[in-house]
């Protein structure tokens, strides 16, 4: 066992940029420990500790066996300390008391149910849904209780909770994609729209689907966003929508962009049943409610300029700590600042233009890596 843990430090460069991290990995009960424990620890609004949970589960990611031993990562970065104790009590006993005690808890499981009215939206979503918790808030009835202070875009969250808190089909995305693409193309007919986020990394499943949009010609862009959405929206198809339009100074080193950006909540139409043998046959009205032949989705739409699109595409492929790592690689290693509008370089004050994906991993002097390896 010393002879494989030695091979898997040589194996683990310390960012999550300069390795291949697949979506299907040798240990996945201790990865998901550790990143109940993150989950928790960001509630808890201790970054540092969401961080390193996240870094240790990360690496596990890529080990290309299953551990027998925590002997076995001794050796391995950011497996130190407390994700070590969480990881041998898993090879030991199974379980992890503390993972178990954190699951129960009745802070975890609020700012879980919080967390998910606020469609997920990372930093905004966790202080609000602390705020909540601090204001008693315990649970959906709770949220309904209040309803009438909430903001429009909570509110849609609240009322969609149960479908938004099923998982995303790739079938669905899929189907999604059709409903945007169409809309899109009724105005601009060779517009380039491109499924981004945990699909496009190979995912069956997400929580929500994330689109990219251009065209070579910038023009054809203009306003291109509201009226498809316009267009959705009067075919019933859309239950909440927001547009940030495009903004030109936001902050270089936060992780919001200045896209112009939809996040909408469709109604998507469920898929034609296949006939069935006994179609026609009148069925008893057993429950008077009539069947809702939809589900609520959440969706992003980006649109990105031409000649950003490289960089917005590599931007809005994630996975989230693969993006912060591959920001952290370039400002610590490269002295050069990465966003999904381009890349700066702060010694020589100059950009660096990109017509691909693989120009940016060569610009940062990495390894490409296809979308399919960004899972860390
Ligand atoms: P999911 O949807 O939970 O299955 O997982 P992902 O990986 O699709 O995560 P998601 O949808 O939250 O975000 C996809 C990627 O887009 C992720 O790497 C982070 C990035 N992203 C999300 N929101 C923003 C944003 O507001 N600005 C920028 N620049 N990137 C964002
Ligand atoms: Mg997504």
């Amino acid at each position: 066992s010393s002879v494989s843990s030695d091979k898997a430090t040589q194996e683990t460069p310390s960012y999550a940029c300069q390795r291949r991290t697949p979506l299907h990995h040798h240990n996945k009960e201790i990865v998901d420990a550790l990143q109940i424990l993150a989950l928790s620890a960001s509630f808890q609004g201790s970054e540092a500790r969401y961080l390193g949970f996240t870094r240790a589960a990360s690496v596990l990611k890529c080990l290309p066996f299953t551990l027998q031993s925590a002997e076995e990562v001794k050796d391995l970065q950011f497996c130190g300390g407390h994700s070590k104790t969480v990881i041998q009590e898993i090879l030991e006993d199974r379980v992890c008391r503390e993972v178990e005690m954190v699951k129960n808890s009745e802070h975890y499981q609020s700012m879980k149910v919080g967390f998910k009215v606020l469609t997920g939206i990372f930093g905004v979503g966790i202080r609000t849904a602390d705020k909540w918790y601090r204001d008693g808030i315990r649970s959906l009835s709770d949220l309904n209780e209040i309803e009438g202070k909430l903001t429009g875009e909570q509110k849609a969250g609240l009322l969609h909770y149960t479908d938004l808190q099923q998982p995303v089909t790739r079938d669905e995305a899929e189907r999604v994609e059709q409903l945007v693409k169409g809309a899109l193309q009724s105005f601009v007919p060779d517009v380039q729209v491109t499924m981004t986020g945990g699909f496009r990394r190979g995912k069956q499943e997400g929580h929500d689907v994330d689109f990219l949009i251009t065209h070579p010609n910038e023009e054809a862009l203009n306003g291109l966003l509201r009226k498809a959405v316009a267009w959705l929206d009067s075919k019933g198809s859309i239950l909440y929508h927001h547009i940030k339009g495009r903004s030109h100074n936001f902050a270089r080193s936060s992780t919001m962009d200045g896209h112009e950006t939809c996040y909408a909540i469709f109604a998507l139409p469920n898929a034609c049943p296949e006939k069935s043998p006994d179609a026609g046959t009148i069925q008893p009205d057993l429950d008077k409610s009539p069947p809702r032949n939809w589900k609520a989705v959440r969706v992003d739409l980006v649109v990105a300029p031409y000649s950003e699109y490289s960089y917005a595409l590599l931007g809005w492929t994630g996975s989230k700590h693969f993006e912060r790592e591959l920001r952290r690689f370039s400002l610590q290693v490269k002295k050069m600042s990465l966003n999904s509008h381009g890349l700066f370089d702060i010694e020589k004050k100059c950009h660096y233009p990109a017509t691909s994906e693989e120009e940016i991993f060569a610009h940062l002097g990495l390894l490409y890596l296809t979308p399919s390896e960004r899972n860390a």
